[in-house]
């Protein structure tokens, strides 16, 4: 089918009003969509009916769309930048323990101001499998609010007070999985041909063994495996994840097209960002480990392209946690977008790394790994999130830092870190091994920022400060590093482990839980005494926040230099000619020569000359 006639199937459906921006967009997005659709589904008989219905419906979309949206996407289209300012800030939190519920959220609205957030992702809150449902991520039914959160008019409410306040809400969109209790599952279990198409199924063992000998393993002790055998589906379903998660079949067209009408509903209620959860599995592959497959990158392609034409005022992020060098493809090109933003998981774990081992070579090495970016898109910065911290995607820049058998003493040295951040090896730290048993083996590390720094050990004055600073220090990195920033809730309150889940059967198996506690009101009503722990570390985060928006040269498209002549503990990061930021990753003092005279931006003190940094201290200096 020719792209005009594509057009045609979408315009014949719009509204006269509406008929001169959809053909200007159809006329620059069509033709990559078209080129993308008939590459992953051509093959496929009434491949051109089914590219006519998806028209259609993107139609009805885009005619269902909402006039304050679509005056939103049109302003943003005429600045498509508009969210790589270093005035963006991005909070993240669980609808439940945030807010309690939908309502509660909003009511939490001049607390995000106050900090000034222009940003929230809430946490998986669209109706959820009963009983385990991995957090809201293994979701039953799309187009339905969570009961427990409130319902679809709370949730469109929320995103029309969070718009009028600047914050945009961001949504995970589960997109590679879907309960075993979504209507399709049930359906396919009840026997309907169609349904089970949506899944991967196999009748016997011989294709999941063979795909299993180049498979990895997302929670190898809970759920091993990437197959479960379903006696209503006779014979083994794909889920990569937990067993109650089914992935999608994305080989067949109706999945891709029942996906993207998905995701426009929802950013037809307001949704603003859409988090797309483990982007990198979406193509299987036998003989590969199926991830970050060129059919992946395809689909996000042609997903952005849809949005492009019918929500372009929408962002795309993009959750991949993989090796740094598969990082850079899920921003696309400025040929072939992709996302808007992506997780850059490799800094925020080689930051930990960094303040383990008080040397911060694996950090350097994936800055210089980090390309710049292509037009309009950003990474994402972090210093927690609600999963653990993943060593693996760290393999790589740790081997660049080992001689003799590179990979086992990559292997050994990120063992290190996980056995570290559990509590051993004489740390500070308080939290745990993830997946994993073996203390020779690095999967990833769990617990709360604050309790991993070393604020929950901390039984003097003494340590209590270093433990601070180092927390600040993480944060100085992800806020100036060039990014969207998005902090974890709780965090900026220094708030501690939550070791409640061990005692809910449903979550005591998945140490994730230990990082996600309940707001702390008290903390948070004695965030202006700085004499404690909270509110110390929420003033300190806020003037860090305050000094951020005042310089453009940490916006996220704004260039970015590692300085190579500091000390092997410090990273120097300096951003355009005129700002600098230096981080101590040891507990000794360290020296750096500054050129010229500098103002610190924090303190406003003149520093020129060998400048000493204390233990985990930094420093964020314009020049002059
Ligand atoms: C994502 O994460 C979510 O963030 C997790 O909370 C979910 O459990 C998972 O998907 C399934 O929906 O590999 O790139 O802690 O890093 O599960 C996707 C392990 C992922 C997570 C991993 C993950």
């Amino acid at each position: 089918m020719p792209s005009k006639v594509m057009s045609d199937r979408m315009l014949a459906v719009l509204p006269d009003e509406l008929l001169p921006q959809a053909a200007q967009r159809l006329a620059a997005h069509a033709p990559v969509l078209r080129q993308l659709l008939s590459g992953l589904y051509g093959e496929h008989a009434n491949f051109d009916a089914w590219m006519g219905e998806l028209m259609a419906a993107l139609g009805e979309l885009l005619a269902a769309r909402p006039a304050a949206l679509r005056a939103q996407d049109e302003q943003r289209a005429a600045q498509p930048e508009w969210f790589l300012s270093q005035r963006m800030l991005g909070y993240c939190a669980y609808v439940q323990n945030f807010g309690g519920n939908l309502n509660g959220v909003a009511e939490r609205i001049p607390y995000l101001q106050e900090i000034g957030v222009s940003y929230l992702h809430l946490l998986p809150f669209l109706r959820a499998r009963a009983g385990e449902n991995d957090g809201g991520f293994a979701v039953s039914n799309f187009d339905e609010v969570e009961p427990a959160f409130g319902s679809n008019a709370d949730l469109e409410a929320l995103t029309a007070r969070l718009r009028e306040a600047g914050i945009s809400l961001c949504s995970d969109f589960i997109l590679n999985h879907v309960a075993d209790d979504h209507a399709w599952a049930v359906a396919a279990k009840a026997g309907d041909a169609q349904a089970r198409d949506m899944f991967l199924v196999y009748p016997d063992r011989e294709l999941p063994d063979r795909y299993e000998r180049t498979l990895g393993q997302v929670f190898p002790q809970v759920a091993p495996g990437n197959f479960v055998q379903v006696d209503a589906m006779g014979g083994w379903v794909w889920s990569t994840f937990y067993p109650y998660q089914w992935d999608l079949n994305y080989a067949n067209p109706a999945v891709f097209a029942e996906m993207a009408k998905t995701l426009l509903r929802l950013a037809n209620r307001g949704i603003e960002v859409f988090r797309l959860d483990s982007t990198a599995f979406l193509w299987k592959r036998e003989g590969t480990n199926s991830m970050n497959q060129p059919e992946a990158h395809q689909i996000l392609q042609a997903l952005r392209a849809i949005v492009d034409i019918v929500a372009p005022g929408v962002l795309l992020k993009a959750e991949a946690i993989v090796p740094t060098r598969e990082l850079p493809a899920y921003l696309g090109s400025a040929e072939a977008r992709e996302c808007h933003i992506a997780y850059h998981s490799s800094l925020m774990a080689a930051s930990w790394l960094a303040l383990s081992e008080q040397d911060t070579s694996a950090l350097r090495e994936v800055i210089r790994n980090t390309p710049a970016l292509p037009p309009a898109a950003t990474w994402l910065s972090y210093v927690r999130c609600h999963d653990d911290i993943g060593w693996n995607v760290l393999r790589a820049e740790v081997a660049a830092g080992c001689d003799a058998n590179a990979d086992a003493s990559a292997k050994a040295r990120l063992a290190r870190a996980s056995r570290f951040f559990a509590g051993g090896e004489n740390s500070y730290a308080s939290g745990a091994a993830f997946q994993s048993t073996d203390p020779n083996a690095a999967h990833g590390s769990n617990g709360m920022a604050a309790s991993l720094v070393g604020l929950q050990t901390a039984d003097n004055e003494e340590a209590r400060q270093l433990a601070m600073r180092r927390l600040l220090l993480l944060h100085g990195l992800a806020l100036s590093f060039g990014a969207l920033p998005v902090l974890y809730m709780g965090d900026e309150l220094a708030m501690e482990n939550d070791y409640s889940y061990q005692q809910r059967p449903q979550h005591a198996m998945d140490s994730r839980w230990l990082q996600r506690p309940v707001f702390d009101r008290a903390r948070w009503k004695g965030r202006d005494y700085t004499g404690g722990s909270a509110g110390q570390m929420y003033q300190s985060l806020i003037r860090l926040v305050r000094a951020r928006r005042q310089h453009e040269e940490l916006a996220a498209n704004a260039p970015r230099t590692l300085l190579a002549d500091a000390p092997d503990a410090v990273l120097a990061l300096a951003r355009g000619e005129r700002f600098l930021t230096l981080m101590n990753f040891s507990a000794q003092p360290q020296t750096y020569a500054l050129p010229g005279p500098w103002t610190d931006c924090l303190d406003g003190s003149i520093l020129n000359g060998a400048l000493t940094l204390a233990p985990y201290a930094m420093h964020w200096l314009e020049r002059g």
